[in-house]
Order: structure tokens, then sequence, then C-alpha cells
């Protein structure tokens, strides 16, 4: 199943207009074929795009050539990597500080690798919790040397973060994502570039103007609908957030939207109206639409280490979130808060964002990230 097959095979497929992408893409028959083993349906794009509907599923998988995928893939791998490399200097440049002379696994090592992992805001009883299994490792001799164990490390990582983290699946249309997060964390910008990416799924998408705190988060979610190329839904400054979302919903139900991307204000007077009004927002969302919002996701800027921690258990106690968008990791060595995050809150990481450009966000692969981390090409890279 593929990151972005959101939508459900629906009951009847009598009811699903199919869009023809690789006609439009210019796709060779064999590439159709060796594409896309994902049994998941096609998505209702827009009704004013051709139908096929004797095509099989597999042909209108909303995928890209393959070539052009792998280019891609390989090119925000080298970005990912080159834009966390504080985060990696701090982590893995910190354990080969660390490692350097050491012949054996001792007490005091174990001690500089807790106060780095502490320092570098993996939070405490993460640290604690890898710190003890490396302890009980050693102690049943199943790490004998540094090497080892900084393979063990890295795998280590690797688990902690590989939570389930697909998008969660619907069979209702419009699909709909509530954007949450303090002020300044990057929502607006996130769901631009989420908004952008849905559509390379060749995808429709619609955004709610639901930051109806401040005149410019409008204007600025407008600007970024323009550049994106997809509608915006919005009304005056002052009006009522929900209002607008719930507007939204109507208008993506009536123009066969796909999915429609809701911003909320990260700052009102008190933390308690902006609670109160998220709670109003899903309330409103839900009476229209039982399952949704289907993704509450918050975004979390990663630059404020610790304090995202906070803010996600503020967060996810108030109104729960289905994910995490983790901004800003680039120019930050406090990046190791995605291990606390996805351990202390068990909250997936969905997307992780690295700069400020559009290209700038991908969904979030534990094995990828940590490998990005430590510097080696994946798959390059054998068993280690
Ligand atoms: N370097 C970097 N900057 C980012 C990233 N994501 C967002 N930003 C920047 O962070 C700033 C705030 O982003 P916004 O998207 O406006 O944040 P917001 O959460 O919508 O903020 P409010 O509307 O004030 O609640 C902007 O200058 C963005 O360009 C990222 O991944 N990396
Ligand atoms: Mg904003």
């Amino acid at each position: 199943m593929g990151f972005f097959d959101i939508f459900k095979k629906k009951k009847n497929d009598e009811d699903i207009e199919e869009t023809e992408i690789y006609e439009e893409k210019n796709v060779s028959e064999s590439e159709r074929e060796s594409e896309s083993e994902s049994e998941s349906v096609s998505v209702s794009v827009s009704g004013s795009k051709s139908e096929s509907k004797n095509k099989s599923e597999k042909e209108v998988q909303s995928k890209k050539p393959v070539e052009e995928e792998k280019v891609k893939k390989s090119g925000v791998f080298g970005r990912l990597k080159k834009s966390i490399s504080k985060t990696s200097g701090k982590i893995v440049g910190g354990m080969e500080t660390i490692f350097v002379g050491k012949k054996e696994i001792d007490e005091e090592l174990l001690e500089e690798l807790e106060e780095l992992f502490v320092t570098s805001d993996m939070g405490v009883s993460t640290t604690m919790k890898i710190i003890e299994d490396i302890r009980s490792d050693v102690s049943r001799k199943i790490l004998k040397n540094p090497e080892e164990l900084k393979k063990a490390l890295k795998e280590k990582l690797i688990s902690i973060l590989s939570m389930e983290n697909e998008l969660v699946k619907t069979e209702d249309t419009p699909y709909i994502i509530l954007v949450t997060g303090v002020n300044g964390a990057g929502k607006t910008t996130s769901i631009a570039k989420l908004a952008k990416m849905f559509k390379e799924q060749n995808m429709s998408v619609m955004l709610a103007a639901g930051d109806t705190f401040r005149a410019a988060a409008i204007e600025q979610l407008e600007i970024w609908g323009e550049r994106v190329g997809v509608p915006v839904v919005k009304q005056k400054a002052g009006s009522d957030s929900a209002a607008v979302i719930y507007d939204a919903v109507l208008s993506a139900k009536s123009k066969n939207i796909d999915v429609v991307i809701a911003d909320t204000a990260g700052r009102l007077h008190t933390k308690e109206n902006l609670m109160n009004e998220l709670k109003k927002i899903k309330r409103v969302i839900h009476k229209e639409m039982p399952d949704a919002p289907h993704e509450i996701l918050l975004v979390l800027d990663a630059t404020s280490g610790q304090n995202a921690v906070s803010q996600a258990k503020a967060f996810q106690s108030e109104i729960g979130a289905t994910g995490v968008v983790l901004t800003k990791l680039d120019g930050t060595a406090k990046g190791g808060v995605i291990v606390g995050i996805v351990d202390e809150l068990k909250i997936p990481v969905k997307f992780i964002g690295f700069g400020e450009g559009m290209e700038d966000l991908k969904p979030f692969d534990a094995r990828e990230f940590v490998e990005a981390l430590f510097g080696a090409e994946k798959n390059a890279d054998n068993n280690n």
C-alpha cells in the first residue's frame, strides 16, 4: 500500500469515476504493468477529466513513471541528508567522538552516551530506555565492542521510530485533514507543501483558511493556494473558524474535491480559547462527516526541542492528533526530538519538513531518516 492511498476500496465500483492519468502522462504500457502492486482503488479526481470506466485499478494508480520517481527520491534523500547535518553532527558526530580510542564498552562510555542523547533532545525517559537496553546487551555479551554498539544504536533508533505512519484510510470523500499547532510551527507552509504533494498524486485539493485570528494568515494561505494552484475557501478575518472550514467541506463535496486541508490558528487570546475552537471545528466537521476529520496533524517545530514534546502532550490530551508533521529539521541540532516524540507520545510522525521550499516536505520513513542521519546512502549500506 502506498503512503498516499488514502481512499479505501469503495463498496460499489460504479460510484467511482476513474481518471485516465497515464494518457496524460504518456506512460508506456510496460511501465504501467510494472508499477504498483497496491490494491487500493483509484481516486475520483475531477469530473471534467476523461473517464475510463473499464480500466483496471492498476492502470489508474496515481503514480509517476518509475524512473522519474527514482531520480526524485534520490534527490530528496540527498537534500534530507544535507539538511539534517546539524542533528547528524550532534548525534552521530557525538557518538564518533565518544568512541574514539575506546576498545571496549565500559560504564564511562555508557554514561557519556546517556549524556549525549539527553542533550540531543531525545528526552530523558527515551534515553534511559536505550541505555538500559544496551547495558543489558553488554552484560549478556551480545554487544562486545564499540563498533557493534554503534550498529546496534542505529538499529535501535530505527526500531523506535518505525511506527505505523501511513495516512488514515477512508471510504469517504472528501478526505479532511485538520492542521493544528502553535503559532510559527510551520502549519501554513506545510499545508502548501502537502497540497502540492496530493496534487502530484493526481488528487484535487481545496484549502480552508481556518486561521481567522489574523488577516495576514488568510492572505498567506491565499498566496500559497495560488502558487500551488488549488482553491482556497475563506471568510474575512475574525469570522468563525469552524464556519469557514464547514463551508470548505460542503464546497469540496459539491465540487467532488478529493482532499480538504484546513489551516487553524496557532494562537488565540488564551490557550483555552484555542483548544475550544479546535474542539468546535472537530465537532462541526464530524457532524457533516462522521469519520472526519480523517487526519488531525499536529505541526511541531523541531528547533523548539523538548518544548515540542510538551506541546504535543497538550494537543494530544486536548484534541487528539493522528500524526505529527515535524518541521524545520534543517538548520537545527535538535532533530533528536523526533525520537522522544515517537517513543514517549506514541504519535506517529507522518511528515517531516526540512526547508522553506515547496519540495522540502516528505512522508516520514524511519529507516531512510536514520540512514540519512548516519550519512550512509540507503541501499548502498547493506546490512547495518
Ligand atoms: N527552515 C525551515 N523553515 C520553515 C519550515 N517550515 C516552515 N518554515 C518557516 O517557518 C515560518 C513560520 O511558518 P508558517 O507556516 O507561517 O507557520 P504557522 O504555523 O502557520 O504560523 P502561524 O500562522 O503564525 O500560526 C515561515 O517563515 C516558514 O517559512 C521548514 O521545514 N524549514
Ligand atoms: Mg499560519
